[in-house]
């Protein structure tokens, strides 16, 4: 049995009050609070340890190569990889798909090939493909959403044609909800010989994920929505793409040998990474890992099934309530909602002063905005910190808004 309040515990972050109430904070799809583990490691990091990578014979230098590394065995292991060399490390879940749409796209697009993505994707798993599209002369396509918030499979089918190239989508939407049916996805778009990236920014540390099991290319996400920092991210890249792909950025570390001329380059992740990384951030994405599986993902997963259940019940009790997405059955542990009675910028402005943390806007989904007709929403999000109880709070103050704006 995990003792949840002991766990919520260990984010001193929520043990505050904002506006001289206690905090609510239901902003975790935006980003996750850290817990203490996550904060000593990078605090020892650079108390005891800090030193550039993998460049120095010195005793700091190796403690703070090993923990990087360690590190990134760690993430890979988290996530299903084959080995640590197929996690390549970002800044974050945009860095990585722009990774994979700047050089696979330069490399492997052409003109009448097809790029395939979907109206439920984040800005980040949009904008890189257009720019790939114009840069290479490709076609955007995009699988539509149906009205109930999931992807019109039939719609994918035929779209799926032998033109596909690359096949974008992501396993959890940042807005609906949903969970995309990543392994037939993957397998639908194998069959017809298309690359598939996945945007894992809100699955890892939410469910269990298994790269080898989804089947992907290229899986993308970022260490600061699974209690990890910001400024760390990775990207999956399966061995066959590290080996095919030229490097991206150009810089020290990712070399063999350079002349004045030319340069040959690394094998593996490092070919990728140039220029001293973000060595603390891995640091403490390694110990949100640890910290993860301390718990248990598993666990972590019914917990936030359970409090999205919840949720989802308590919200429809609501008076002109608009939830986007699935209403049944399981999904991310988020709710975007409109009211009839407030705008939600107005909305999460006047929550915010009872203590509580929405989101609102089109939390960089203006197509699946634009699809649902809706202004944008405010957004509930939840994590294994959060309790029933604040559910409940938010609940009492959403009541109190609507007779306020009404
Ligand atoms: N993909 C999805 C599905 C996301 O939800 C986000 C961030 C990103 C990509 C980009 O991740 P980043 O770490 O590179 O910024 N989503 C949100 C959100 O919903 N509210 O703020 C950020």
């Amino acid at each position: 049995m995990i003792d949840w309040p002991q766990v919520r515990a260990q984010f001193p972050i929520l043990q505050q009050q904002v506006n001289g109430k206690p905090l609510i904070y239901f902003d975790s799809a935006a980003t996750s609070q850290k817990p203490l583990a996550v904060i000593e490691a990078m605090d020892h990091y650079y108390r005891w340890d800090n030193a550039n990578v993998h460049r120095g014979l010195h005793e700091l230098s190796s403690r703070a190569t090993d923990a990087f590394e360690a590190a990134r065995a760690k993430i890979a292991r988290f996530v299903g990889a084959g080995t640590a060399d197929e996690i390549i490390y970002t800044r974050g879940t945009t860095e990585a798909i722009n990774l994979v749409a700047g050089i696979w796209g330069a490399h492997f697009l052409k003109p009448g090939d097809v790029v395939l993505i979907t109206e439920m994707e984040h800005h980040s798993n949009i904008v890189p493909w257009q720019l790939a599209a114009q840069r290479s002369g490709a076609t955007l396509k995009f699988v539509p959403v149906l009205d109930d918030g999931t992807l019109d499979l039939v719609a994918a089918d035929e779209l799926l044609t032998a033109e596909v190239k690359l096949f974008a989508f992501n396993h959890i939407s940042n807005s609906l909800g949903t969970i995309n049916p990543v392994v037939d996805l993957c397998r639908k778009a194998r069959s017809i010989g298309a690359v598939t990236l996945v945007d894992g920014a809100q699955a890892v540390g939410h469910v269990p994920v298994n790269v080898q099991d989804i089947g992907c290319d290229f899986y993308a996400f970022s260490g600061h929505k699974m209690c990890g920092p910001t400024g760390i991210g990775a990207l999956y890249c399966r061995t066959q793409w590290l080996e095919k792909m030229p490097p991206w950025q150009g810089g020290g570390e990712m070399i063999l040998h350079v002349s004045m001329e030319r340069s040959t380059y690394k094998s593996g992740p490092a070919r990728f990474e140039p220029g001293t990384p973000p060595i603390a951030g891995a640091i403490g994405m390694g110990a949100a890992v640890d910290y993860l599986e301390s718990i248990g993902i598993e666990n972590i997963a019914a917990y936030d099934d359970e409090l999205t259940q919840y949720a989802m019940g308590r919200l429809q009790e609501l008076e002109g309530i608009r939830i986007l997405g699935p209403l049944t059955g399981k999904r991310g542990s988020l709710a975007a909602f409109t009211l009839a009675a407030a705008h939600p910028h107005d909305l999460v402005t006047l929550t915010n002063e009872q203590g509580l943390a929405l989101r609102g806007g089109h939390h960089c989904t203006q197509p699946l905005m634009r699809r649902f007709k809706a202004p944008g929403t405010a957004r509930a999000s939840f994590y294994f910190y959060n309790t029933r109880a604040e559910i409940d709070a938010m609940m009492d103050i959403l009541n109190d808004a609507i007779r306020f704006f009404s």
